[in-house]
């Protein structure tokens, strides 16, 4: 296969993608420098560790927030003067990021999650940067409103993830498909490696944080039920189960193993049964990446895309991954009303 990267791959299907213009590739390109600074520092965390660097008092502690907030300066710094966005918003930030006097504003609004699973930094786990990309709805010439922002995700003009793992994977869509490119540190270049993925129309594993049981309703209960004996009179066979407790690490296995990845409702706080995931900078951008590779992403039972977003980090319940597996759990909880 000849070696292809991202914007190469971008032009080449202009024509099926027309939002590869030039701001549009300007956006990615700062993008993908962001993540491959990402990259280097969180693949010099374990050597941090191993070499004991010491901070003041908890040196893992430290390091690890100081690698969140790390990636969060990075993408905030240079996605803000890249001169193609009008707004971001990240979950580490409670408000809209503006973009700095001085510095031009673009047509894009970015969302995105700089280091999402980083209490798994220290166990040397697999963790990525989530990203949402839209266009702005208001006028180029006035100020950016919290409405260019609160889009619901079928809105979508891009999405994807940076997962930094054994290797470090870029997944990307922008409507037409689904792609992965492998960074490659030899010539320091993302190359395409996971042409037009498809996720497994059915699967063999779920995944879902079980210890928390005690804290679901009685649909979700029925739901882990059903995965662990499908025919219900234990003659199938059952489901695999695994967690990572790295969402994009979670989701990124569902994409190219099939199955399905859960964060239901949570009952532990009744007046906020949303789970903890949060719609914006979390389920959007994955719901729009299985959505292209020909899976299906719910809160249950509506689709994820469809939600129109009233906060910055209003926590949705997410069930996404193969079509089959969705719509088992879809049927569960429409039975139970
Ligand atoms: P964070 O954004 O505070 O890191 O939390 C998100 C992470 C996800 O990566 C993962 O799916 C989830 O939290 C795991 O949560 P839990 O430990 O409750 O299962
Ligand atoms: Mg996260």
């Amino acid at each position: 296969m000849p070696e292809v990267n991202v914007t190469e791959h971008l032009l080449l299907n202009q024509k099926k993608m027309p939002v590869a213009r030039g701001q549009f590739t300007h956006l990615l390109n700062q993008l993908i420098l962001s993540f491959k600074i990402i990259s280097r520092e969180v693949t010099k965390a374990g050597l941090v560790d191993v070499l004991g660097f010491t901070g003041e008092v908890n040196v893992q502690g430290e390091e690890v927030k100081k690698l969140d907030e790390y990636a969060n300066n990075v993408l905030i710094h240079r996605m803000s003067r890249a001169g193609v966005i009008c707004a971001m918003s990240s979950e580490e930030n409670e408000g809209i990021i503006d973009i700095p006097e001085g510095f031009p504003r673009g047509d894009y609004v970015l969302i995105f999650d700089p280091l999402d699973g980083s209490s798994n930094i220290e166990a040397n786990i697999n963790i990525g940067t989530i990203f949402s990309v839209y266009r702005r709805l208001s006028a180029s010439d006035q100020p950016t409103s919290i409405e260019d922002v609160l889009q619901p995700g079928v809105e979508q003009v891009a999405a994807g993830y940076c997962l930094y793992g054994s290797s470090t994977m870029m997944v990307l869509t922008t409507g037409s498909g689904v792609h992965g490119f492998t960074l490659d540190p030899s010539v320091g270049e993302f190359l395409l490696s996971h042409p037009d993925i498809k996720i497994p129309e059915r699967g063999g594993i779920y995944s879902i944080n079980e210890g928390y049981t005690t804290y679901w309703d009685g649909a979700t209960r029925e739901v882990v039920e059903f995965f662990k004996d499908p025919e219900g009179n234990g003659s199938g066979a059952p489901y695999s189960s695994r967690y990572i407790g790295s969402l994009v690490a979670d989701f990124h296995r569902t994409l190219l193993y099939g199955g399905i990845f859960l964060y239901p409702a949570d009952m532990r706080d009744p007046k906020k049964p949303k789970g903890k995931l949060r719609l914006m900078s979390e389920a959007n951008p994955l719901s729009f990446v299985v959505e292209q590779a020909w899976g299906l992403a719910t809160d249950g039972v509506n689709r994820i895309l469809d939600i129109a977003p009233t906060d910055l980090h209003q926590r949705v319940p997410l069930v996404i991954g193969s079509p089959y597996e969705v719509e088992k759990v879809r049927d569960i909880y429409r039975k139970h009303g």
